[in-house]
């Protein structure tokens, strides 16, 4: 009989470390199967999706893999939307906005902050070591200075010839900005994208997201779009999902854009479907000053289902799971 309790002891000790190791190594999956996942905005984030896989197909948390991806489009000059090499505000300046939220609904954000080539490092410093959420301008420089952080030059001369540019006319029209870009690009359908908003999935379930820009090029100086502000550019909830968005910050701050999309899931809605409402919301309540405009939003729920729904045709994301790496084309409310 006690040999017997013995066994039931050692066996059931022996099963829950076994169960914990593998755990430990992710090889645990959701009842769908298919996590871990990343999904960013825009196609052309591949690259950075997978610099984020390394850190999730290891077991690691959701968090630390969007820090590390958005990193990538932070870090590459031919990049003209986000961090090194963003194309400047109107007075030639990289003005540079990031936020970051975990599973736990912490969260930290930078705006306004020029310098700092990796603004969702600072981002997560706010996040982690100060009772802040949202840290701006001057005071977040001061901030990312105090924390080991260097400044450096981050207009690049390509950046500068573009923003010479558009100083002929000197026309804020953010459509035609894009449109400047193409025609200078040397990447052509490569340099089609913008912001990066990453949403991951961990191996424990748990999810996490990331999102950084240069903004707008060309805006007023001191403008702070929606991605670095939580509920506009990216809202997380470990419970329901998590979306992230791109496009013309101002629409997308009007409706608080993440957090509705992340609210319609919590209705039932499909992470597409979700997507699609938010969209057709900023629609309903703008009529024509949106038609010529784009808005994009991708989200992922609980389960690890995903989809993403735009204003005008364009909009792209990546994706990552085990099955491996694919970017899909949004539907669009206009053609
Ligand atoms: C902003 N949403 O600053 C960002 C930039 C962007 O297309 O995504 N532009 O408004």
């Amino acid at each position: 009989m006690s040999n017997r309790r013995d066994f039931l002891k050692t066996t059931t000790f022996s099963s829950f470390f076994l169960f914990l190791s593998q755990y430990q190594k992710g090889c645990f999956k959701d009842s769908s199967g298919i996590f871990p996942l990343v999904i960013s905005t825009w196609g052309a984030n591949q690259k950075a999706n997978a610099e984020a896989w390394k850190i999730l197909s290891n077991g690691g948390r959701a968090v630390d893999a969007v820090e590390k991806g958005v990193q990538i489009p932070e870090a590459d000059p031919l990049d003209q939307s986000v961090g090194f090499g963003g194309l400047p505000d109107r007075d030639g300046k990289v003005t540079l906005d990031a936020c970051i939220m975990d599973e736990n609904a912490n969260c930290g954000s930078v705006m306004f902050l020029e310098g700092v080539k990796h603004p969702i490092q600072v981002a997560r410093k706010v996040m982690e070591k100060t009772p802040h959420i949202h840290l701006a301008g001057e005071g977040a420089l001061q901030f990312a200075l105090e924390n080991g952080f260097k400044v450096e030059n981050l207009l690049t001369a390509a950046s500068e010839k573009t923003w010479q540019e558009w100083l002929k006319h000197s026309e804020y029209d953010p459509m035609t900005i894009p449109k400047l870009l193409e025609k200078q690009s040397k990447r052509g359908q490569q340099d089609n994208h913008d912001t990066i908003g990453m949403l991951a999935i961990d191996t424990n379930g748990n999810l996490s997201g990331a999102c950084t820009t240069s903004g707008m090029a060309f805006k007023m100086r001191g403008r702070v779009g929606d991605s670095p502000i939580i509920g506009a550019g990216l809202f997380v909830d470990n419970e329901i999902g998590a979306a992230t968005a791109s496009g013309v910050g101002e629409e997308i701050l009007r409706i608080c854009g993440s957090h509705t999309v992340v609210e319609l899931m919590r209705q039932g809605l499909h992470p597409l479907e979700a997507c699609k409402k938010a969209v057709e919301r900023i629609v309903n309540k703008r009529t024509n000053a949106v038609k010529d405009l784009q808005v994009g939003f991708i989200a992922v729920n609980k389960k690890g289902e995903y989809g993403g729904y735009s204003l005008q045709t364009g909009f792209s994301y990546a994706i990552q799971t085990k099955d491996g790496s694919k970017i899909i084309n949004t539907e669009s409310k206009f053609n």
